[in-house]
């Protein structure tokens, strides 16, 4: 992997948050691949910017690394898609670990995993291809966390702590240890899980506060 340059796939937030923290490791991002640039044009614009993902042919699978830099967000498949219509041509997605996050060497962080800033990921822990543990999000000790996962800012996941594939874990959410959470499931923001959760599941967190309603009602 040493040395490829980057093709961030995708131009909004998730993408130039990764293009954030690449720069400040000196990587080379030789190209972002998106219809459009929906943020971080600050970073983007030294960039040269590929509209269709057919443009990512260009590029031999052994010259470069891909960057998933579309977000993942509860019922789009988009990130998945594109994930593995380019593994599928061979191409490597690379695993990206922000150098303020702590993550043990004891550790196992799957193809295209992407811990961002002021994360923790502990001893034993493992997580699955093409998973996001977003901003400040906390992985204790032997947790497993599958594939195309998004574990949104803010998540707390205490020890031995079992997520499957394709869960959605929104901001704020607390689990306990050795609780298993379903593949396909959704947890609400701010949700505290403290017993499993079966697959295909949503589980709803804090509740927005609802108009016309006084606080007393609440
Ligand atoms: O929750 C957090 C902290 N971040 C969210 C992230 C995980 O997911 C964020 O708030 C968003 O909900 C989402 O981030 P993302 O994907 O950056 O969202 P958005 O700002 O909508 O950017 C999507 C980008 O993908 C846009 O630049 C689109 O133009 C681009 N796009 C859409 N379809 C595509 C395609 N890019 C490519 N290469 N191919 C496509 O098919």
């Amino acid at each position: 992997m040493k040395n490829k340059p980057f093709l961030i796939i995708g131009g909004g937030g998730h993408a130039a948050a990764l293009a954030e923290i690449l720069i400040k490791q000196k990587k080379r991002i030789i190209g972002v691949v998106s219809p459009e640039l929906t943020a971080g044009n600050i970073l983007f614009e030294n960039i040269e910017l590929f509209l269709n993902d057919e443009d990512i042919l260009k590029f031999r699978p052994e010259d470069i690394l891909l960057v998933n830099g579309i977000g993942s967000m509860p019922y789009k498949s988009l990130r998945e898609d594109v994930y593995n219509r380019f593994k599928k041509l061979g191409y490597e997605f690379a695993t990206v670990i922000a150098d303020s996050a702590l993550v043990s060497d004891y550790s196992t962080l799957k193809c295209g995993v992407q811990v961002m800033n002021n994360c923790v990921v502990n001893i034993g822990s493992k997580v699955g291809e093409n998973t996001i543990i977003n901003t400040s999000t906390s992985i204790d000790h032997d947790c497993i966390i599958g594939a195309h996962c998004h574990l949104a800012p803010g998540t707390t996941l205490s020890g031995q702590v079992v997520i499957e594939n394709n869960v959605h874990v929104a901001t704020g959410v607390n689990v306990i240890n050795n609780i298993t959470i379903g593949h396909n499931t959704i947890i609400g923001v701010g949700a505290n899980i403290i017993k499993a959760i079966p697959a295909n599941s949503i589980v709803y967190g804090a509740r927005e506060i609802i108009k016309g309603l006084d606080a007393n009602d609440c």
